[in-house]
């Protein structure tokens, strides 16, 4: 009986030492390279407010990353001859950031050379550029492993689409372990950044096919869009605000916007036509700013946890563009 007990308790501890390297943590390189996180910040404070519009479309990389094979970086790996890289994924198109990312990464290289990995750099970047801009704030437990894999048509299957319905919406948060609460309050990423006509042009000129309009968008803001931004059905080079007049300032207006019938995309607009997802929305624009603030860094939290490896799986790539040779 003794025997089992120690055994049970050995297996214990065994368990409770496997699952603790498992999962992240806050200030894993504390020992490892305790400067890190200070020169990652540092670097974003020192550079962002040159560039603020990095803030939004590293978040968005942060989230491509983690929808396709976990929080690895995979999204920043270089197609090669044999292979197309999931950078070369059409959502990828207008991902920027990159430089900036390698930046970081390099600085980090000469403190403590292949300590840091790029997908903690980026999660790190995501977090530190966003409160640089002024927005929420989120804990970012760190210890990811980079991934060897990156495969653009992953990509395109597991990131939504614009055009995405409220159903494949759910089912590729669900996928990941996002449920309909995320999704709401991960959407509102939107209240900052840009997009391309592409991403929206089909609601102003062909929805359903016979040159039409979608009649969930407002028609008054897709007049003015038609008139003043995307005034052909094929311009790819206009960018237009998401949240028009308040594209930089991460607050509550991109929900507002969406009981309006002028979420920019399908997929905005799709939140509104599920009960569960309209009343979080209600929620959160009669609810204040700070509760909007505290529910996204839950959101954020579980997003950057998504599949990520830990302890000797993957790699600590030296350079992020390319896998260790
Ligand atoms: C719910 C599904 C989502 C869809 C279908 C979607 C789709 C898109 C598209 C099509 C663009 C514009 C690309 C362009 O035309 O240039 C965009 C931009 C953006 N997305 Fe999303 N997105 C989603 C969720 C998210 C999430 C979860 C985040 C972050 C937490 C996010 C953050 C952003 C940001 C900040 C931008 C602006 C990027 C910039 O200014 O460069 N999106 N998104
Ligand atoms: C990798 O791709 C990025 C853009 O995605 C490009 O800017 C960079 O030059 C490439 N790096 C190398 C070494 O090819
Ligand atoms: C990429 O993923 C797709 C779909 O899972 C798979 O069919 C394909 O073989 C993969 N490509 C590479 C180069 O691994
Ligand atoms: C949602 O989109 C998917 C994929 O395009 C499609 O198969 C499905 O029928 C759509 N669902 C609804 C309810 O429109
Ligand atoms: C709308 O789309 C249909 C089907 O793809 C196409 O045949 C038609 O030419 C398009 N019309 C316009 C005005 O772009
Ligand atoms: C944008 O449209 C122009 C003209 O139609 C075309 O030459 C170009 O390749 C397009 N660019 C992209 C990124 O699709
Ligand atoms: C909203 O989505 C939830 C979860 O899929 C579902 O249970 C509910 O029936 C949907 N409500 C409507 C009105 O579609
Ligand atoms: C940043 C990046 O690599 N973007 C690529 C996305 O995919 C298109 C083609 O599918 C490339 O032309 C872009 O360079």
């Amino acid at each position: 009986m003794l025997n089992i007990g120690c055994v049970g308790i050995i297996l214990a501890i065994f368990c409770l030492v496997g699952s603790a390297q498992a999962d992240l943590k806050i200030g894993f390189y504390d020992q490892s390279c305790p400067k890190a996180e200070k020169i990652v910040s540092d670097f974003v404070n020192k550079h962002i407010h040159n560039a603020p519009s990095l803030a939004a479309t590293i978040i968005r990389m942060h989230f491509h990353d983690c929808f396709v094979r976990g929080c690895d970086a995979s999204i920043l790996i270089n197609s090669t001859s044999s292979n197309q890289a999931e950078k070369a994924a059409v959502p990828n198109q207008t991902l920027r950031g990159f430089g900036f990312i390698d930046s970081v990464k390099s600085l980090l290289e000469a403190e403590c050379p292949g300590v840091v990995s790029c997908a903690d750099v980026i999660a790190l970047v995501a977090r530190d550029s966003i409160v640089a801009t002024g927005g929420p704030s989120w804990k970012v437990p760190t210890g990811r492993r980079d991934g060897v894999i990156s495969n653009a048509s992953e990509a395109q299957s597991q990131i939504p689409a614009p055009t995405s319905n409220f159903t494949t919406l759910q089912t590729l948060f669900a996928n990941k372990g996002l449920d309909l609460k995320d999704l709401v309050l991960l959407s509102g990423a939107h209240t900052i950044g840009i997009a391309h006509c592409p991403s929206f042009s089909n609601r102003l000129y062909n929805f359903t096919g016979v040159g039409d309009q979608d009649p969930a968008l407002d028609s008054e803001y897709a007049a003015n869009l038609k008139a003043k931004k995307c005034k052909t059905s094929t311009d790819n080079t206009t960018i237009v605000e998401m949240d028009p007049g308040s594209f930089r300032t991460f607050d509550l207006s991109y929900y507002r916007l969406l009981l309006k019938r002028r979420g920019l995309f399908q997929s905005d607009s799709a939140l509104t036509t599920n009960s569960t997802t309209l009343s979080f929305i209600n929620q959160l624009v009669q609810g204040t700013l700070e509760n909007f603030y505290t529910e996204f860094a839950k959101s954020m939290e579980k997003m950057g946890q998504v599949d990520v490896k830990t302890g000797s799986s993957g790699e600590i790539r030296k350079q992020c563009w390319k896998v260790n040779s």
